[in-house]
């Protein structure tokens, strides 16, 4: 059984489509899959709609009170889910459902421990229409994590993992956006290895992605690094 683990604050307009993709992409292989919503209180309709969607696909959403942070509601995610394998995904259609397979062969395979949705491997693309700036926004903090993951987008959001080979959560510091990274630095992780991926632009809702977490990111990478050189010490 493989969990979709997907972290949402107010998107009620992707819900339904997410839940559709993800669907297309595993019923007709006939895989078992829990899609599992980790909702910080959006209030903007998500329960509900999740409650229809529950009715048509093994659908589950955990609303949490009083904690918001994408990298705390993917560990929340992660712990609750109950498919031996976890997929994280973003709730905006950025990243391709149609991936889901071939990310999860490679774990079921032995070929890689850690599968990342990528845009810059060879076959991956971004949209034509980014500006140099969102380039660029992509580019460098790819580029500043470089010394610390050996895979190319580590930022991609994207992520296949055994359950059973999550870091422990008491190693993890879950701050900020990137939890990928996180994971794919504090994990033990033999065979880490990225599958391309098409990533679109959100047609619907509004990006969290704000100068405040693009700040929390450089102090992030700052704890990543000070982990690699003194792997002892609290980070
Ligand atoms: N539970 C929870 N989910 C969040 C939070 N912030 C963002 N998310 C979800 O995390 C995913 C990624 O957020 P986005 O806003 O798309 O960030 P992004 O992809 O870096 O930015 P864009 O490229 O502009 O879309 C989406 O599914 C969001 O709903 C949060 O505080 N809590
Ligand atoms: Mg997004």
């Amino acid at each position: 059984m493989i969990s979709i683990v997907v972290p949402t604050y107010r998107e009620a307009d992707n819900l339904a489509l997410l839940a559709q993709a993800v669907d297309d992409a595993l019923s007709g292989p006939g895989y078992d899959y829990e899609l599992l919503f980790i909702d910080d209180d959006s209030q903007d309709g998500s329960e509900e709609i999740c409650a229809e969607l529950a009715t048509r696909f093994p659908v589950r959403i955990v609303v949490r009170k009083g904690e918001r942070g994408l990298a705390t509601a993917v560990i929340h995610g992660i712990s609750t889910a109950s498919g031996e394998v976890v997929v994280v995904m973003d709730a905006d259609l950025s990243h391709p459902a149609s991936a889901i397979p071939a990310m999860v062969a490679r774990l079921e395979s032995g070929e890689s421990d850690f599968v990342l949705g990528s845009r810059y491997v060879e076959g991956g693309s971004i949209h034509d229409d980014w500006s140099v700036f969102r380039q660029l926004n992509s580019i460098i903090p790819s580029l500043l994590a470089k010394p610390l993951c050996p895979l190319k987008d580590p930022m991609s959001g994207f992520f296949a993992i055994r359950r059973a080979e999550m870091p422990p959560t008491n190693r993890l510091s879950p701050v900020g956006y990137k939890i990928a990274l996180e994971i794919c630095v504090k994990g033990s992780f033999h065979q880490p290895s990225e599958v391309p991926i098409h990533f679109s632009d959100r047609l619907h809702g509004e990006s969290k992605l704000s100068l405040k977490e693009q700040l929390n990111f450089l102090r992030h990478l700052g704890r990543l690094y000070a982990y690699k050189l003194r792997p002892g010490v609290e980070t």
